[in-house]
């Protein structure tokens, strides 16, 4: 251990605490305590995080909207890999370390699977010693905090910075810069050529805070780099000193304050549409301007030819949400810098890439021009200018095929397409699993691909086994570490080599063991929330994530309705009794999405409350479902539902971590569970549903009707009219609105299609539990084969086939 030496850390720990806060280690709280650590351990890290910072050969820049972190210190410990050390130095000083990462705020600064994503990809980038940093912004205001008031999901403010500060970041006021707002672009002629002077606009200061993100044991630290908004001092102050004298100035003050403070207010929360309007969109031009001028700040102190820029920068849009970096790079290198358009063109295609996220047309982000244009003038006159030049390429290519210019084009119908503008402004497009991603060749972006059909590729998404193995579930980590030793904690391909032990009865049970441990310890967690008691020894079955009609939580509801059913016509049902768990949170205006939440909770109700299945059926619904939640559920589950209409989930990232941790996963061939599939077969998993081309041609041709279905299947009708017929109490509305979803609406995405289906797959996993030597086996198949999962494996993909290729 070459960072801690104990002697010195417990002398620096107490030193620490007396400068904070003028008192001793005994009289301190956790929350003093873990502030006590951080700044110590902050210090020790200060040296190798400069050092991390120093010219690169090659450095990635990551934009994206969101950043799902998660807590910090037990995972900083792990990667500095100290954290056993730290563990017994504290409990010597009495200090119990669960304590102090309990007392840790879990920030909320994304919505789900894209912000969790980007976050797992800074923990591998630094941990295979890449340089790449990550820009976001620093909101206020994370995602709500969801409570469940009768059932309803009720959103309370996230008020995550309570200490107005955040224990793991560092603030750099000198090195802000300011973003620009509304104002006028007049073109000017200098030395014969045009040039943008910009006035009357509203500056907007962007101030860096910036979070260490450590590697794995390899003394190598990344920076994550949030951004606030404030008021330049310097255009502030006259403003304020002038409202001393007049009303009006003290109103333009206070307006200009809130203009500038709104912009990093608050994240805005929906995953799945840009109905945020003007603010999100200052909010998105916030993040790439800062970001971008701070790139080029760093660039010019160490080299002089800005047109080599490419050499050195990589730029990452994550999702369209940072696609006006396209713009934003074209104005610096022809405003600022002087290049030409040309040259400044083929710079930004070689800078920049691009990853698709979604399919969902809801999710592809439009704006509208006039708003653009009042709020970005310049970056508007680009714009204009990409899609003139762009589509008269087109023109030449494809004549008057207006069809296909049309869905080309970056302006359309009055709004800017961003993921055209990604698209063409880069040099490489992809999508996240090999599903996704051949989704976007063939349907959704099928021109582009066909015009140029080298940009696109797959990298099918990942997550980090540090987190979601090796802190999460420390037992399990353990075990391998027994059976194969460490060295799949830096290959997680290694894994592989458990299956050895599929037939090892001494292993199979030490897994079981585990499993049953890690149920243990979220059923005390579950009775502390929900104040209800668990069967530990029933089958865990969960879904936790975004509640969206595609991810059809519904369908897993009527199945319990079902099972319900089921078991009170026949209470000797065979059957292995089942505690489904649910996470879930809605955007705030999904009307839809809170129905569900509701009738699940409405369900758990009346379910927990029957004595007539007390012993073989309960529902639990956990507010507030997050990353700190996640770690918890994840080890004790048992089934993990990946039960999305195919097509509609890009990849998902749960099904990778329900996996590695041993669940048997119950889905349909979507997103990567396609890909799960490829590494554990049929005999491993349970799949049911659609096929992708059968969902694909309902969409083009239909021929669905969910009423036919409704009409003809005897437990269709059972369970679609409880929605309605009062066998669910406290649900007239919400129940209405499903069932007008389902019948009137002829159900978007098939839950009727594919519910006797799931029936059948459900009772195929109670079948497999009750032989639990053979479930024990596929779990451990399961975790084998999962190491291809690691966000490593991801980022290696990225690093060497976008960022890094010449
Ligand atoms: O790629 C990360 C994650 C995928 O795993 C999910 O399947 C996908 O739904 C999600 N997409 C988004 C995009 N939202 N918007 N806009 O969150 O990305």
């Amino acid at each position: 251990m070459t960072l801690i030496n104990k002697k010195e850390f417990k002398l620096e720990f107490r030193n620490q605490m007396d400068f904070l806060y003028k008192q001793t280690i005994e009289e301190a709280n956790s929350e003093q305590l873990l502030n006590t650590l951080v700044t110590v351990l902050k210090c020790k890290i200060d040296n190798i995080w400069k050092e991390s910072r120093l010219d690169k050969e090659k450095e990635v820049y990551y934009f994206c909207i969101e950043f799902l972190l998660g807590r910090q210190l037990e995972s900083n410990l792990l990667n500095l890999g100290v954290l056993e050390d730290i563990k017994l130095i504290l409990k010597e000083m009495d200090i119990n370390l669960e304590d102090l990462v309990n007392a840790e705020v879990d920030p909320a600064l994304g919505n789900g699977g894209l912000g969790r994503l980007a976050a797992c990809f800074l923990d591998s980038m630094a941990s295979l010693s890449i340089s790449g940093h990550g820009y976001g912004i620093r909101y206020e205001y994370g995602l709500f905090e969801q409570k469940l008031v009768n059932g309803h999901q009720v959103e309370v403010p996230d008020n995550w910075l309570k200490e107005e500060s955040y224990i793991w970041e560092t603030v750099r006021p000198n090195k802000a810069s300011i973003v620009k707002f509304g104002g006028q672009v007049d073109l000017v002629e200098k030395n014969g050529k045009l040039k943008a002077i910009h006035k009357n606009y509203i500056p907007v200061m962007a101030v860096p805070y910036d979070i260490p993100i450590i590697g794995y044991k390899n003394e190598y630290i990344n920076t994550l780099r949030l951004f606030k908004s404030d008021v330049p001092r310097k255009d502030f102050e006259p403003i304020l000193k002038e409202s001393k004298n007049s009303y009006g100035s003290y109103h333009d003050a206070l307006q200009y304050r809130y203009y500038a403070d709104e912009i990093s207010q608050v994240l805005y929360p929906n995953d799945s549409n840009d109905a945020g309007k003007i603010l999100r969109l200052k909010q998105e031009y916030f993040l790439v301007s800062a970001g971008i001028q701070d790139i080029f700040r760093k660039y010019k102190k160490n080299n002089r030819d800005i047109g080599k820029i490419y050499e050195k920068i990589s730029i990452h849009i994550n999702d369209t949400h940072p696609s006006l970096c396209v713009p934003e790079l074209m104005r610096l290198l022809m405003d600022e810098e002087e290049l030409g358009w040309d040259e400044a063109w083929e710079i930004t295609k070689r800078v920049i890439s691009y990853t698709n996220h979604t399919i969902m047309a809801e999710a592809m982000e439009r704006w509208n021009i006039q708003m653009i244009k009042e709020l970005l003038p310049r970056i508007y006159m680009i714009i204009e200018e990409i899609n003139k030049r762009y589509i008269r390429k087109l023109n030449n290519k494809y004549g008057n095929d207006f069809d296909k210019i049309g869905t080309m084009a970056v302006i359309s119908a009055d709004n800017v397409n961003m993921a055209n503008l990604s698209i063409i402004g880069s040099h490489s497009v992809n999508g996240v699993a090999k599903l996704h991603t051949e989704i976007l060749k063939k349907e959704v972006l099928k021109n582009f691909y066909e015009d140029e059909p080298f940009k696109f590729n797959n990298k099918t998404n990942g997550i980090a086994h540090r987190r979601w193995l090796m802190l999460s579930n420390p037992r399990l980590s353990k075990l391998i570490n027994e059976l194969i030793g460490e060295s799949w904690q830096k290959d997680t391909l290694e894994l592989k080599s458990l299956e050895k032990y599929q037939d090892d009865s001494r292993v199979l049970q030490e897994l079981e063991l585990i499993k049953q441990e890690n149920k243990r310890n979220l059923s005390k967690i579950i009775t502390q929330k929900n104040e209800i008691n668990i069967n530990e020894n029933s089958i865990f079955d969960v879904q936790i994530k975004r509640l969206h009609a595609y991810k059809r939580q519904l369908m897993n509801a009527l199945h319990i309705l079902h099972m319900y059913h089921e078991l009170l016509d026949n209470p000797n049902l065979n059957m292995e009794p089942r505690t489904f768990i649910f996470g879930a949170k809605a955007a705030p205006g999904y009307y839809f999405a809170k129905c569900v939440i509701k009738l699940i909770n409405e369900l758990a109700q009346k379910i927990n409350n029957d004595v007539r299945v007390k012993d073989k059926l309960r529902v639990v619904f956990l507010e507030n479902y997050g990353v700190s939640l996640a770690e918890k559920i994840i080890p004790a589950t048992n089934v993990s539902e990946q039960i999305s209409t195919t097509t509609k989930e890009a990849s998902g990232t749960s099904n990778m971590k329900f996996m590695m941790n041993g669940a048997i996963t119950i889905a349909t061939l979507d997103g990567a569970n396609i890909e799960i599939h490829d590494q554990i077969g049929d005999e491993n998993m349970v799949l049911f549903g659609l096929k992708a081309n059968q969902v694909l041609e309902y969409s083009k041709f239909g021929g669905y009707s969910s009423a036919d279905l409704y009409s003809n299947n005897f437990y269709i009708k059972r369970v679609v009219d409880d929605l309605v017929n009062g066998f669910i109490p406290n649900i007239l509305e919400e129940g209405r609105e499903i069932y007008n979803s389902l019948i009137t609406y002829n159900d978007e995405f098939f839950v009727l299609r594919d519910f006797e289906n799931y029936i059948e797959a459900q009772k195929k996993i109670n079948d497999l539990y009750m032989d639990k030597n053979h479930w024990n086996k596929m779990a451990l198949i399961n975790i084998a084969n999962s190491g291809i999962f690691s966000s490593d494996r991801t980022i290696k993909e990225y690093a060497n086939e976008i960022w890094y290729k010449r």
